[in-house]
């Protein structure tokens, strides 16, 4: 029979890679969404109606109940967040509520649900921060910079600290950035392709952006979304972090970008503004996937510049089409 699988977040980069993802191992998905006026299906639209749309929120006790009840998963990816770092200073208590206490809304669900259910936690290198060691792996201890971080070190406790209370099969997946064509437009990698390949078009002059000197380790989503499903058929709940092992700056990117498009001297084209720095930066993240290779025999498919590539090409294929 065909596992049931529940994923929160499911409009968003991740959700729709995964979906992607279990389809093809024949699962029977089921998609939360939450209610807004327009909906925005842009990265699900290709599924059609391969997958099951339940509506739920991660601040509402009891609809998360009844999208259990609905679902009857046998394994919930909770990748629903407010995922903007920057947007967290603006709004910290509602990023507090959605990306920490979410999370515990979650358990308390699966707990009242009273079936075995999988648990997935998207937790994040954010939680690193200030990197007390590079490249940081599961030992390395925490030190979060943003009231983003701070809430998914919540999420991130609470995950294991119910694993530990109630015997529940909980895993943290200790996720460094990664991206792709469908990565929402106002995180740097997209804000950089699609603005590289607006000014090939002749689109727009210039990209405004903030800090170019902080450093990722950036990887390619659909190739992280494997790594959070292998964590699930573990015979015993644990954490991974997944990454790449190589950082690369802002500056890189950019430098990559504009070759592509034959642009040498990416400077003339970038503007930068206070608007974009955040009041605590973090400098640089790098992670040490050793522990994901050896349990799990995951490793990352897409190299740095074959990430930048696609994300590029993407971009300029879809602003030839739609002329905007
Ligand atoms: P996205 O921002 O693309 O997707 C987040 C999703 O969460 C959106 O679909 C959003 O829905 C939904 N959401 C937000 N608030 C609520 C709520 N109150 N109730 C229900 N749904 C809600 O994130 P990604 O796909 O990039 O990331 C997936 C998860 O992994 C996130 O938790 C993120 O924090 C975490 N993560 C991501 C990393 C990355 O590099 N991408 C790295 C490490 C962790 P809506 O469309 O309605 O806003
Ligand atoms: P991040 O991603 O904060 O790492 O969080 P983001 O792309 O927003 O920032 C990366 C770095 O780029 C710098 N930067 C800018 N960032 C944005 N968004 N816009 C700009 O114009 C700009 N200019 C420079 C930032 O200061 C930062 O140093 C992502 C999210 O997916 C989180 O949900 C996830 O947990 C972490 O990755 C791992």
């Amino acid at each position: 029979m065909s596992r049931r699988a529940l994923i929160t977040g499911i409009n968003g980069m991740d959700g729709s890679h995964l979906a992607d993802f279990l389809l093809e191992k024949d699962y029977v998905v089921y998609g939360m969404e939450r209610r807004s006026s327009t909906k925005n299906r842009t990265n699900t639209a290709h599924l059609g109606d391969r997958i099951t749309f339940v509506n739920g929120d991660l601040t509402d006790q009891n609809s998360l109940l009844r999208v259990l009840k609905e679902s009857e998963p046998d394994e919930v990816y909770n990748l629903a967040s407010q995922s903007f770092v920057g947007e967290s200073w603006n709004t910290p208590e509602q990023t507090s509520n959605v990306t920490g206490l979410g999370v515990l809304r979650m358990l308390e669900a699966i707990r009242e649900l009273g079936k075995e259910v999988k648990f997935y936690q998207a937790s994040s290198s954010e939680m690193f921060g200030r990197m007390i060691e590079n490249p940081a792996n599961e030992k390395t201890p925490f030190y979060p910079r943003s009231p983003y971080g701070v809430s998914k070190l919540y999420g991130h406790w609470i995950t294991k600290n119910y694993r530990e209370s109630y015997d529940m099969f909980n895993v943290s997946g200790i996720l460094f950035n990664h991206e792709s064509e469908r990565r929402g437009l106002e995180f740097v990698t997209r804000k950089i392709t699609d603005g590289v390949a607006r000014i090939h078009l002749g689109l727009a002059d210039t990209l405004t952006l903030g800090n170019l000197d902080s450093k990722r380790d950036w990887g390619y989503a659909p190739d992280y979304v494997e790594a959070m499903w292998l964590m699930m058929q573990q015979d015993q709940p644990d954490d991974f972090v997944i990454a790449t092992g190589e950082a690369h700056s802002i500056r890189e990117f950019l430098s990559i970008a504009f070759s592509c498009v034959d642009i040498d001297s990416w400077n003339n084209y970038v503007k930068q503004d206070k608007r974009f720095m955040r009041p605590a930066e973090v400098d640089v993240l790098k992670g040490d996937f050793t522990k994901a290779k050896g349990a799990l025999g995951w490793k990352p498919k897409t190299d740095f510049p074959s990430l930048v590539t696609k994300m590029l090409m993407a971009d300029i294929d879809r602003l030839t089409k739609s002329g905007k």
